[in-house]
């Protein structure tokens, strides 16, 4: 660490004394140069250094950036982002200060490098399927890493499909998808998905509202038939599966509820969702009506809902449900009853609700207003207590916006989400100046800026259109600080031209420079989608596997599987017409080496990969049989298809595993049924 700093002064010292820069682009705020001139022999530092900061136009501040970036071969980040893959339906795994893109995890969408959905995952994602139909693609939005005592735990991460309202599971031994759950009553979703400070339930909100089960009702009888939802789904840690037989809906009113957040600390029990369209417009701008961005905006606020999640799971567990599609709802009517849903204004068209570390806070931030508006639980809470409320038109409870606010902060234009430091200090994305606003938290964190809580201290431009943003450990009852990443909408030039389509852009910022402003790090482009949100984690939480425990290991059961075949014991079984094949992988080759079966045979292919070093990861494809297997060392997978392509299919490996590894291949013959060979004469 002091190397680093010494490198970055010498650096910044030799560029400010003795180049004269030709600025290439417009700049951001450069970091603070400082300390005294150092003898760059004594430094240990390549005299070239200062030559090729010249030769390409590097400002110190690009320099500074450049060192807080850069990893040496071999050496880890300090922090992996967990990133929606956006339309991609997958997960982005990114090192943090480097940006590196460290994987991309199979979740809704077929993978070939992962052979996920080529022979094996088809029946998860089968799960997802609906109605019948086949789904493979996605909208994810929201990832949520699993929180013990609502810290990051990093056993988990879960994700939601927005355009099909669709939940995974994603077990983080091994980076790979165990589970994906349909939403029986909502065909959409959006706020999902959020866990509670333990991760009892995965939280999963609805967005534009239907009729619960989207059967069909008439536009004409919104108001009676169309509902919003929030879905708790129980998380089983035991099973690593979300447990479909211990969660619950609740009925809402067909606002379209957006995010949500769940309470920690005080607010714990809780949870938040912000809603628009509070003004239940139904668009119809082909009919004359107003279009639904002017007809969703015309009141001046929406309502945040307020969700006693303790009082719902006690009337879940009281059976006070109705059933929709077999699945148990707390009807609107019995939300009501029992004290588990209240409501509150916010300013207009909000997106997101984020719960300050402490739990104390709601901060929401509505498009179309430049203030962030932040509430108090405690307030909140006494005036529940109280039970000081009007109601909306479905009776539901409304706390007046003066009863529950502790303050607005005028923050710029286009507020969306905010995320928490370690210095009292929130960040909100400003989506219409393309530009991150720093601002101080009041209450239990006014000692840590005791001359200006509730302030905007500071602005940063991104570029450009930011959407969401996401700080270390952010999400947490304590953030750490250190970095931020923009989570932009549009790159425009940052980057080389690809063709209309553009990359989303992923911008690093160092916040840790308290007081000295905030230092844009790095561009990356996110080629594969929009990611939404992301969550990012101290690498030294996650202890992923590095092989599989055992040989024989199912990655779907966590446990050596029945179908494991150990060195030796490889065979092929005939019953009938159906074949079972016992085979091992190991460097470099496959046993067996023939399969010779035949037309219309049902084929059951066991593979074990029995090797136990770190990366010796072997692939299995079949051509024209659409196959293809990444197996990980001690991994046992088995795939089933009937051989209803008669011929000569060479299976081969298709990871470069050794200096043979062209040599790992065998021959798959499907004799035509009929001929000679097959009836064995
Ligand atoms: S929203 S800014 Cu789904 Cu969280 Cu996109
Ligand atoms: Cu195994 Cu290539």
């Amino acid at each position: 660490m002091k190397r680093n700093t010494l490198i970055l002064m010498v650096l910044t010292l030799v560029i400010v004394a003795g180049c004269t820069l030709v600025p290439r682009r417009a700049k951001e705020p450069e970091a603070p140069a400082g300390g005294e001139a150092v003898d760059i022999s004594t430094a240990g530092l390549s005299a070239d250094a200062a030559a090729i900061a010249q030769e390409r136009q590097l400002s110190p501040a690009d320099i500074t950036a450049a060192l807080k970036t850069y990893l040496p071969t071999g050496v880890h980040d300090d922090y992996v982002i967990f990133a929606s893959g956006g339309h991609s339906g997958q997960m982005l795994v990114i090192g943090v200060p480097s940006m590196r893109l460290l994987k991309v995890i199979g979740v809704f969408t077929p993978e070939p490098w992962q052979g996920w959905g080529y022979g094996v995952g088809n029946e998860i994602l089968d799960e997802g399927n609906i109605n019948g139909q086949e789904i493979r693609w996605a909208d994810t939005h929201h990832p949520a890493l699993s929180e013990t005592a609502g810290d990051y735990d990093g056993e988990w991460v879960f994700i939601n499909d927005k355009a099909n309202a669709r939940v995974a599971v994603i077990d983080l031994r091994d980076f790979e998808t165990k589970q994906i759950v349909k939403n029986p009553i909502a065909v959409n979703d959006h706020g999902a998905t959020m866990v509670t400070p333990n991760t009892e339930y995965v939280i999963e909100g609805g967005q534009y509202a239907a009729p619960l089960g989207w059967e069909y009702a008439s536009l004409d009888d919104y108001n009676e038939e169309y509902r919003g939802m929030v879905t708790f789904w129980k998380f089983n840690r035991d099973t690593g599966r979300l447990d479909a037989a211990n969660s619950f809906a609740l009925e809402l009113p067909p606002y379209w509820q957006d995010l949500c957040d769940a309470g920690k600390l005080v607010s714990e029990g809780w949870v938040f969702c912000n809603s628009f369209n509070a003004e239940r417009a139904t668009g119809g701008i082909e009919e004359g009506n107003p279009p639904f961005e002017a007809g969703a905006s015309q009141g001046d606020t929406d309502y945040m809902h307020i969700i006693n999640l303790k009082q719902a799971e006690a009337a879940f567990e009281a059976g006070k449900t109705t059933e929709v599609k077999g699945f148990p709802v707390i009807s609107l009517q019995t939300a009501i009853d029992e004290g588990i849903l209240y409501l509150t204004p916010e300013p207009k068209s909000p997106h997101g609700v984020d719960i300050s570390p402490d739990g104390q806070f709601l901060v929401v931030s509505g498009k179309l207003d430049p203030h962030v508006t932040v509430y108090s639980f405690d307030k909140i809470a006494s005036t529940i207590d109280a039970q000081r409320w009007d109601t909306d038109d479905y009776g539901v409870p409304v706390l007046a916006l003066d009863d529950v606010k502790e303050a607005q902060v005028e923050v710029g234009l286009g507020p969306l989400h905010s995320q928490f430091d370690n210095q009292g200090y929130v960040y909100t994305s400003l989506f219409l100046d393309s530009a991150v606003a720093r601002w101080t938290l009041g209450g239990d964190f006014a000692d840590l800026h005791p001359e200006d809580p509730w302030q905007l201290v500071g602005k940063i431009p991104v570029h450009y259109n930011i959407g969401h943003l996401l700080t270390a450990e952010g999400d947490t009852v304590s953030p750490d600080g250190k970095y931020l990443v923009a989570m932009n909408k549009w790159a425009i030039d940052r980057f080389a031209n690809v063709g209309p389509l553009l990359p989303q852009n992923f911008q690093l910022i160092d916040i840790d420079n308290t007081g000295e402003g905030m230092q844009l790090l790095y561009d990356m482009p996110i080629g594969i989608g929009e990611p939404h949100y992301a969550q990012m984690i101290a690498y030294d939480k996650l202890q992923p596997w590095e092989v599989y425990p055992e040989i024989g290991w199912d990655p779907h059961t966590q446990a050596v599987s029945d179908n494991a075949v150990q060195p030796g014991e490889e065979k092929i079984v005939r019953d009938g017409n159906q074949v079972e094949i016992f085979m091992t992988a190991v460097r470099s080759h496959f046993t067996p080496e023939h399969v010779e079966i035949q037309e219309g045979d049902h084929v059951i292919w066991h593979i074990t990969n029995i090797e136990r070093a770190y990366d010796a990861t072997h692939g299995f494809s079949i051509p024209a049989y659409n196959i293809n297997l990444s197996i990980e060392p001690g991994e046992a997978v088995t795939i089933e298809f009937d051989a209803d392509q008669p011929g000569v299919f060479s299976y081969y490996c298709t990871e470069f595993c050794s200096a043979l590894h062209l040599e790992m291949t065998g021959y798959l013959l499907v004799q035509p049924s009929g001929s000679a060979a097959a009836v064995g004469e």
